[in-house]
Formats: structure tokens, sequence, C-alpha cells
């Protein structure tokens, strides 16, 4: 009994060590990844989510992906005067995410938008999004739809 426990707590330190030692791959932590329910006709859609890299080296998103849209972009909300609010793709054509920090997309801010919905987004619709990072790589999240 006593040798399946040590091997068994040998495996759980490997398998802590090998987690640690992936580089940045897992600096990168993808928070509540969401979007909001639109009908058939709203062509486009936005998806929202806090991204922390607690990782020593600065990243940022460099571009997102789904087969639920037809091209996805990085927006940004904007004052276009006069208190009217529009969008536009980010300035340098990524979002960036601090090391230590975080970027928050989050509504009337920062979004990942769908252009081209190749779905209903209903209450539970699960969408498959991939993130690319400068550093971290490609990222699989889904994204969950829902009122707020
Ligand atoms: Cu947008």
């Amino acid at each position: 009994m006593k040798k399946v426990l040590f091997l068994l707590a040998v495996l759980v330190v490997t398998a802590v060590a090998c987690t640690a030692s992936g580089g940045d791959r897992e600096a990168i932590t993808i928070t509540d990844p969401w979007g909001r329910t639109s009908p058939k006709v709203a062509e486009n859609g936005a998806f929202y989510m806090l991204i922390t890299n607690n990782g020593d080296s600065d990243d940022a998103l460099l571009s997102a992906a789904s087969d639920a849209c037809g091209t996805v972009e990085l927006h940004e909300m904007y004052d276009m005067g006069e208190g009217v609010m529009g969008m536009r793709p980010v300035q340098g054509g990524s979002i960036p995410v601090p090391a230590g920090g975080s970027a928050e997309l989050k509504v009337g801010g920062l979004h990942i938008m769908c252009l081209g919905k190749q779905v209903e987004f209903n209450v539970g619709t699960e969408i498959p999004l991939k993130l690319t990072f400068e550093n971290a790589g490609e990222m699989d999240v889904t994204v969950e739809i829902r009122e707020s």
C-alpha cells in the first residue's frame, strides 16, 4: 500500500511539473467567454471575456476564428462625437495583454466581432472560438450564449 501511494505521489508531482514547464502557453487564461443572444436576422454578434496573462512576458491577442462566423474581427468601441458610439477594428490590429495584467473584453468596450453569423445565437448555444496569441499561440475556447 505504501508503494502505491508513493507511485501516486510521483505521478502527481510529474503532472504538476509538466504543467508548469509549458512555457508561455499556460500563461494566458480565459475567463467567462460569452456572447449575447441575437435573432437570426441579426448578421453580427459579439463575444466578451477576460484574458489574463500570468506570465513574465507581454502577449497580445492577434486574431480569432470560428466556424460559426463568416469573419471574425477584433473590435473596440469609440466615441464618434456628440455622444454617439461606434465600433472599429482595434488600433494596431491586436489586443495587448501585458505580463501580469489582463485585457477585459466587455459590453461597450473591446470585443471580438462575429461577422456573418452562421448559426442562431440562442440561450445555451456554444460557439467554438479559436484565439491566436503572439506568444501563447492558439487557444480553443467555447463561447456561451446568454442574455447578459
Ligand atoms: Cu464590433
